[in-house]
């Protein structure tokens, strides 16, 4: 009898020892639970930026991929059926694209007919800002030639009683308010150079800036002050990288690729 009470007093002793640590193993448990809920809150609220981030890159990667898609399927328009004319993808669907895309911010794609550029306005939604995203689908923007006009015909590079001019002519068209052709302009040489020792400031008469219906063809007439300022067929005329002469006006418009130094010949 007297074993059988001691034997219950172990059993009921045990008992509580093993509930105690239930309940010890319970309240760590929870403890554990709220370090792991902390850490994960932390590893969230870290890791937000670089999702945000990534979202962000993503968006712009498949405007550019779509970009790529468009551009070919203009290209392939173009080549066989003339001139695109629509602002928008709408011509394409069907024969040259399988669907009419829309941005990935929710804008359709704008096409620049007359500058060869199609592009997303980008995450601001807003036509012609910086962050737009831009593809050609005709070649890019570049200095074709630069012909010398002897209007005088006196031979030399002069300015008696009708001036002697410069043509420059382009690949393709630029917008009429591109900065380096709206005169005056302030500061020539930041737009364009040449080899002629004299300078390219005061040899033109850069507030008599033109370009011509066709967009394609600058006139920059000599300055009455200029006298064999340089030598056809040796001296030579670029555009300076990254400057004023582009195809739109703002935003990420088609600028002009920087020319090799090309050579200014005689027009005739
Ligand atoms: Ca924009
Ligand atoms: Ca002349």
């Amino acid at each position: 009898m007297i074993l059988k009470i001691y034997a219950n007093i172990i059993r009921l002793s045990l008992d509580h020892e093993r509930n105690g640590n239930l309940r010890h193993k319970a309240a760590f448990t929870l403890i554990e639970l709220l370090v792991v809920i902390t850490i994960i809150a932390i590893l969230v609220g870290a890791a937000l930026p670089y999702v945000q981030g990534y979202v962000a890159e993503s968006r712009i990667s498949k405007a550019k991929s779509d970009l790529d898609e468009i551009k070919n399927a203009l290209a392939i328009y173009e080549t066989r059926e003339g001139s695109y004319n629509a602002k928008d993808v709408s011509l394409l669907t069907g024969r040259y694209l399988n669907s009419s895309p829309i941005d990935p911010w929710g804008k359709p794609f704008v096409v620049a007919t007359g500058t060869g550029i199609v592009f997303s306005s980008g995450p601001d939604r807003i036509d012609y800002t910086s962050d737009d995203i831009v593809s050609n689908y005709q070649p890019p923007l570049a200095l074709v030639s630069v012909k010398w006009v002897d209007a005088n015909q006196s031979g030399a590079v002069d300015t008696q009683n009708t001036r002697d001019y410069l043509q420059l002519y382009f690949s393709r068209k630029i917008a009429s308010n591109s900065v380096a052709i709206t005169p005056p302009v302030a500061a020539p040489d930041t737009y364009f150079g040449w080899s002629s020792p004299n300078s390219i400031a005061t040899s033109m008469a850069w507030n008599e800036i033109s370009l011509d219906s066709s967009g394609n063809l600058v006139t920059i007439s000599f300055a009455t002050s200029a006298i064999d300022v340089f030598a056809p067929g040796s001296d030579t005329f670029w555009i300076n990288s990254g400057t004023g002469i582009r195809d739109l006006a703002s935003g990420t418009g088609n600028m002009c690729i920087a020319s090799q130094p090309m050579l200014i010949f005689s027009a005739r």
